[in-house]
């Protein structure tokens, strides 16, 4: 049975969850919701994420929200032998440092500077540019030299990275750092469901 995927295209975090979903074979049932529309307030769907938002799974009725977690139950149940969420402790701690760095602290500065100008068509403010700013530090020296976010192989960190990073060159070209650029190009050869940078 299909699983059931609350999406909004818009959505960097339903993003990862689709090309993830995808790169592992996953078979999922894309829902569309109205996001603007006020779709993640009913009842119902609070009843499945109470954090309103997108993207919600439903798995034969199992419902998980927040992407990484997502992620990580996604290559646990279905892909528990791949690399994108290696078994070793130690690598796997690596995969968990990026992600959970993606989403306390780059998506979140990201989100600071960009919602304003997406959401309320005014400019973000300095303060919000010098977080963000520090932040694709952060990345850049956290990709160095390795090929992928966590070493030789893509994982989930590279995915949920990959499905914001797009977002970040499209507002803020000028902070676009070019280390990221052959990463992303890595990475979006072997997931092309991953958005295309502009
Ligand atoms: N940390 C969450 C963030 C999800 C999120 O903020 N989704 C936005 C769209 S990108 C949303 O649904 N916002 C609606 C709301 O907060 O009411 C995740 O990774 O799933």
């Amino acid at each position: 049975m299909p699983l059931d995927l609350y999406y909004h295209p818009i959505s960097p975090p339903s993003k990862a969850v689709l090309a993830t979903a995808k790169y592992l074979n996953i078979s999922i049932n894309v829902k569309e919701v109205d996001l603007f529309g006020g779709e993640t307030r009913t009842s119902e769907y609070l009843k499945l994420n109470p954090s309103h938002t997108v993207p919600t799974l439903v798995d034969n009725g199992f419902a998980m929200f927040e992407s990484r977690a997502i992620l990580q139950y996604l290559a646990n149940k279905y892909a528990p032998d791949n690399t994108i969420y290696p078994k070793n402790p130690e690598a796997r701690a690596q995969v968990d440092k990026i992600l959970f760095f993606d989403a306390s602290s780059y998506y979140a500065s990201l989100s600071k500077a960009f919602i304003p100008i997406l959401i309320f068509k005014k400019e973000a403010s300095k303060e919000a540019l010098d977080e963000l700013a520090e932040k694709i530090s952060i990345l850049e020296s956290l990709l160095g030299e390795q090929k992928f976010f966590a070493g030789e192989n893509i994982t989930l960190a590279d995915i949920s990275l990959g499905a914001s990073v797009p977002v970040m060159k499209m507002f803020f070209k000028d902070m676009w750092p070019k280390k990221l650029e052959s990463w992303y190009i890595r990475l979006s050869e072997s997931v092309p469901q991953l958005p295309e940078l502009k």
